[in-house]
């Protein structure tokens, strides 16, 4: 019955009684969801209100910004500056720490790509936004980097929320991974997807083939064995994907299970890989461990690397557990 549902703020209530935790998650959840509604609506209204093509701008990675993703850096910034509970914020879109100045005391950093896979956007195809929360250290001053650069074993809560034929919203406090769905007309996120689990072994894979000359050997190895199917080492079939958003590869295999790879290669090691560690790895591994999942550069566990530069890049491989182990041993061995 569609009015028995829960909602995430009272999914939150809930965990919040269950675990014995103060309303902390609450609070910080309250403006990123408001956010997250915002970008949605934005996203869906698309080429109706001018919202497609490229804002004439470039990021600090020198990448060309789509008018969303300018929007929704905006949308972030401006609504989780509202509840006073994030001292500051930082962004794929900006250089700096954006420093939240205002009569309360944030105790927290929020961390966020604001639109992931926006080379996505003008085909209309699923993107997302993801998020990463830290506490802000005793002591650390906010406008710097530093306060920042902590692993990703600190993260206090991580989601994203993905626009695709529905927009869900997914999160962990680090006691499991749950999923809510939009409903457009009631304008509140819904529990759907409670407890989602990754299944430790399976037949998909994710990876943009066309950078398969660049590849170190063990990611060649595993996606030749792969690929060689039934009569291979594997002794099964594989199926490949490749959507070119991270926030739609990272949901298909929160729901079906998979890997997921951008490794480093030959040609963007000099930049240590292609993702961002702190607003794109960080909160992914988060998730993809919460459910059951392993995510690894290859030779270490993502979430225990230490970071040394905001916007840093890193190799990521992640998804169901066995698989990912798998990859591991070919890096190592
Ligand atoms: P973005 O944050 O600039 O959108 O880039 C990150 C995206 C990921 O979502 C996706 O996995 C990857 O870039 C796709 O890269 P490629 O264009 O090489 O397929
Ligand atoms: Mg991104």
């Amino acid at each position: 019955m569609p009015y028995k549902r829960i909602t995430l703020t009272h999914f939150l209530l809930q965990e919040q009684r269950r675990l014995g935790r103060s309303g902390v998650f609450t609070a910080l959840m309250t403006d990123i969801l408001t956010a997250c509604k915002m970008v949605s609506h934005e996203v869906n209204r698309g080429a109706l209100v001018g919202n497609h093509g490229v804002a004439g701008s470039e990021n600090v990675q020198g990448e060309e910004q789509k008018k969303l993703d300018v929007l929704a850096n905006d949308i972030f910034l401006h609504m989780n500056a509202l509840g006073g509970n994030y001292a500051a914020m930082a962004s794929e879109e900006l250089e700096d720490v954006h420093a939240v100045h205002g009569t309360a005391e944030g105790r927290y950093l929020l961390l966020f790509d604001p639109l992931d896979g926006s080379s996505n956007i003008d085909v209309n195809i699923s993107v997302g936004s993801i998020f990463s929360i830290l506490r802000l250290p005793e002591g650390a001053d906010a406008s710097k980097a530093d306060a920042f650069l902590q692993p990703g074993v600190q993260q206090v809560c991580a989601g994203y929320a993905l626009y695709g034929s529905s927009t869900m919203l997914v999160l962990t406090t680090g006691s499991g991974v749950h999923g809510f769905t939009l409903d457009r007309d009631v304008g509140m996120f819904f529990l759907t997807h409670p407890h989602m689990t990754i299944p430790a072994d399976t037949k998909e894979f994710a990876i943009n083939a066309s950078r398969a000359r660049f590849w170190e050997p063990p990611v060649k190895r595993y996606v030749d064995e792969c690929l060689a199917g039934k009569e291979g080492p594997r002794g099964k079939d594989f199926n490949m994907r490749w959507v070119a958003s991270m926030v739609a590869e990272v949901h298909r295999i929160l729901v079906r299970g998979g890997v997921f790879m951008y490794p480093k290669d030959v040609e963007n090691a000099k930049k240590g890989g292609k993702l961002r560690l702190m607003y794109e790895a960080n909160p992914m591994a988060f998730i993809i461990e919460q459910a059951g999942g392993a995510a690894t550069t290859g030779t270490e566990r993502i979430m225990e690397v230490q970071p040394t530069d905001l916007h840093q890049r890193i190799a990521v491989i992640l998804g169901s557990k066995n698989e990912v182990e798998l990859i591991e041993s070919y890096h190592k061995g």
